[in-house]
């Protein structure tokens, strides 16, 4: 298993769409695993694909407190989305510290292969709603902060790029 690199808001590569995973084998689960160490490790609850650079429908997340929940979703669709909205406070591994408020579907019903090769369905509401919805728009190569206004994009690109630059090793 691996902790791979998760690229950072700014990088073009978050936004080149995913495409399907043709045929799910041993490289299929050993990425996902990588994905999960990945995902535990930053910390965070969700991880795409598209983060580390890797540009297949790939998933992981796990929402639950003792953090032993893990679900791979790989070539997620969006069967259904609830009419009644919710605004939750969302992250991005790939926008460190920076948290906001955006609207979506408090409900979704997904379809997903596993690891395994193996299609389940779910219904999911609260965080695990959101957090499919949001590792859904990194496949699309879309990142949250594309729903806030342009000002505080533009915020966040500089912080970004402050935080980029205090990260630097220091000649
Ligand atoms: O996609 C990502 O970058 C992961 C992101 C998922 C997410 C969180 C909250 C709302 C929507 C989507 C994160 O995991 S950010 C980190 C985070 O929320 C967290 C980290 C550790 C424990 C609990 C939460
Ligand atoms: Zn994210």
């Amino acid at each position: 298993m691996a902790v791979l690199p998760i690229r950072l808001f700014g990088d073009p590569v978050l936004s080149e769409p995913a495409g399907p995973v043709s045929s799910i084998d041993g490289k299929t689960s050993r990425f996902a695993h990588d994905m999960a160490e990945t995902m535990y490790e930053a910390p965070g609850v969700g991880l795409a694909a598209t983060q580390v650079d890797v540009h297949e429908r790939v998933i992981t997340i796990d929402v639950s407190e003792s953090r032993d929940e893990l679900r791979v979703f790989i070539n997620p669709e969006i069967l259904w989305a609830s009419d009644e909205h919710k605004v939750w406070d969302e992250g991005c591994l790939s926008v460190p510290d920076i948290y906001d408020k955006v609207d979506r579907p408090a409900r979704v019903r997904v379809r997903a292969l596993n690891e395994k090769g193996d299609t389940f369905e779910l219904e999911a509401d609260d965080l695990l709603a959101v957090c499919i919805q949001h590792e859904m728009d990194h496949l699309m190569g879309k990142v949250f902060v594309e729903y806030l206004s342009p000002l505080k994009q533009t915020r966040i690109r500089s912080k970004l790029k402050k935080h980029q630059r205090d990260a630097a090793p220091h000649r």
